[in-house]
Order: structure tokens, then sequence, then C-alpha cells
């Protein structure tokens, strides 16, 4: 068998990247996503920030209070979760029209096999998806491309941000040898220290231990370790049966509050969806139901069915009740509405 060519994308600071999209007034200033900081007794934490916030050492999963003792003039924002799960499908379509094997592993963050690629080819790949999504979403993110996953996603993380790194086989020792051993996907804050305790700080320190030391210190994962330290990562790309979503929309001529008009034409998209998924056979779990008012502010509200279902009077009914509270919560003038499911 040839080599294998994997890729591994990873959007750059993807919920503050997404932020700064929506609000272009923040741009370049410092921004951090997560809990509300409530003046600095805030509890929770930070789900991200973007590189500008960085500077000043936040990081996801700091508490929001540490946050805001690093950089109280930061602009901090609440998690979006529906836009973000959006614009994430979005970025995951573009991929996949490009990668005919893809692994979503996160929100924002995938692995392709581009093994019946040439490696060049590959590169070529991995640009145009950079390219794709900065023209379609107007976002940036990183791509590693190495003969494995481990490999490829620490090529990603060394280019970030906005980078493409391809290592080669015959490049990944000299790539991996100088690096903390942190790097290794796998190795965390515990890991890391146990191994600092035997004077092992880089990869190439790592090599030095013997396997049977490795199991005393990390069991059956430290085979796994002696691999990943040689550059060995065997796991498959595993493409998951593929989540497509199916939406309908409906512009209005003008600007409308009638409530009439608004149910009528509510009902027709949400009658037109069910009858698609039911003619294609398909079951749907989440529903989000989209609102654009005057101004172009839009908004989304969804919900995840506790189980599958192909009830088409449930998913009719969860629709209007996500739009009848858009309705009441919101009295703008409406000028869009849509329905989104994401559908097996
Ligand atoms: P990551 O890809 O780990 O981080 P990131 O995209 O913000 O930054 P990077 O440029 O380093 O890739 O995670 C993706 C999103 O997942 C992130 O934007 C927010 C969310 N997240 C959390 O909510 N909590 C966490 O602890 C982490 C790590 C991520
Ligand atoms: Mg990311």
């Amino acid at each position: 068998m040839g080599d294998r060519i994997i890729l591994h994308i990873d959007m750059d600071c993807f919920f503050a990247q997404i932020e700064e999209k929506e609000n272009p007034q923040f741009r370049g200033k410092p921004i951090v996503v997560g809990a509300d900081p409530k003046g600095g007794s805030g509890r929770g934490v930070v789900s991200t920030a973007n590189y500008e916030a960085r500077k000043y050492g936040i990081h996801s999963a700091m508490p929001i209070s540490k946050a805001w003792q690093l950089c109280p003039h930061a602009i901090f924002l609440p998690v979006n979760s529906e836009l973000y799960t959006e614009v994430s499908e979005n970025i995951m379509k573009i991929i996949r029209a490009f990668v005919p094997i893809v692994e979503q592993v996160s929100l924002d963050e995938a692995y392709g096999d581009l093994s019946t690629l040439q490696w060049e080819k590959a590169k070529e790949f991995a640009r145009k998806i950079k390219e794709e999504i900065w023209n379609r979403e107007k976002l940036i993110c990183t791509c590693g491309i190495g003969p494995n996953k481990m490999v490829a996603k620490v090529a990603c993380e060394q280019a970030k941000p906005n980078g493409l790194l391809m290592v080669k086989p015959e490049r990944v020792e000299q790539f991996l040898d100088p690096l903390e051993i942190q790097e290794i996907p796998g190795i965390g804050p515990h890991g890391a220290s146990l191994l600092h305790a035997e004077r092992v700080f880089t990869v190439r320190e790592l090599k030095k231990l013997p396997k049977e030391r490795l199991r005393e210190l990390f069991g059956v994962r430290g085979d796994e370790l002696y691999d990943k330290a040689r550059g060995i990562d065997k796991d498959p790309v595993i493409p998951e049966r593929e989540v497509k979503s199916i939406s309908k929309e409906h512009t209005f001529e003008r600007d409308t509050r009638d409530p009439q008009l608004l149910i009528q034409i509510f009902n027709k998209l949400s009658e037109e969806l069910s009858s698609e998924i039911q003619e294609q056979g398909f079951s749907f779990r989440a529903i989000t139901v989209k609102c654009r008012f005057t101004g172009f502010e839009t908004h989304t509200k969804s919900k995840t069915l506790q189980t599958v279902s192909n009830d088409e009077a449930l998913l009719r009914r969860e629709a209007m009740k996500l739009f009848l509270r858009f309705i009441s919560e919101i009295s703008k003038p409406i000028r869009l509405i849509g329905i989104r499911t994401q559908v097996k």
C-alpha cells in the first residue's frame, strides 16, 4: 500500500472569528466568547478568544473572572451556539465538496483522506478549500497535511493562524523531534508532568524512553505514545453518515408584521419542508427557524428532539412554537423567514 495522505482542517479561533465577522465594529479588538464576566465576579469559563485577546494570556477553558482580570477592556460576548452550528454546517459542506472521505471531529475541525492524490495535488486541494471557505464564509482556517491523522493535526497546530503546512513522510522525524511533548495530541498537562519528571521535554527525548517505561507510566496508552513519538498513527479517517440539512425560506416583498400573512407563509414553508422529508424517506432531529428583521438583523432558534423522528406533524408543531417565540420576543418588522432541519 502506498502512503496515506491525511488532511486536518481547523478553523482559527472559531467562535470569536464568527463574532468578529458578525460585528465588524469589534474588528481588531480583543474578543472573548464565553460566560458572562459580571464585572469580574462571573462564574463559568472562556469558550474561546480571538488572537488579539490571546496576547493577554486569555485562552479556552480559563475562568471568565481570570479573563476579566487579564483584560477588562476586552469585548465579552455570550456563546451563540445556533449561529456557530449553522456556520459549521456550511464549512463542512465546502470540505465535503472537495474531499470524498471526511470525518468531522468537532464543530470546527475535520479530517479528510486524500490518499488517492499525489502530495502536491493534496496541497493544492487544501489551498482551494481554504480559498473557498474564505470566499463563501469570509472565515480563515488552517490546514495540516501528513501521512496520518496525528502528523496532520500537529502540522495544523504549528501553522496557525491562516496557515497551510504539509509534512511528507521523509520529513516527519525532523518535524516532530524538536517539538515539546505537549504538542503531541493525547499528552495533556498530567501526562506532560509525568514525562517532565522523567526529564523528557521534547519528542526527541520521548523517543529515548523504552516502551516498558511508557507502559509503566501510561498503561496501555504507553504503546500508542511510543508510536506517536515516531510519527506512527494507524487511526483511519472514518466518515460518519452524512448529515444533510434541508431548508425552506421566504423573503417578503415588504417587511411585515401582518400575523395572518406570517403564519400563512410559515405554514406553507413548513409543509413544503415536511413533504420533502417524507418523499425522501429522511428522519430528522434538529429544527431551526430563522427570522431576518428590518435592518438585516438575523436570529435563529433551534430545537433538538430527544430522539430522531419522521413525524411530520411533530416537525410542524415544533417549528411553529419556535416561530411564535420570535414573534412574541422581537417586535420589529420581518423581512425573511426560514426553516431548516438536519436529516439523515
Ligand atoms: P478549537 O479549535 O480548539 O479552538 P479555536 O478554534 O477557538 O482556536 P484555534 O485557532 O486554536 O483552533 O475549538 C473550536 C471552538 O470550540 C472554539 O472556537 C470554542 C469551542 N471551545 C469551547 O467552547 N471550549 C473549549 O475549551 C475549547 C478548546 C473550544
Ligand atoms: Mg479551531
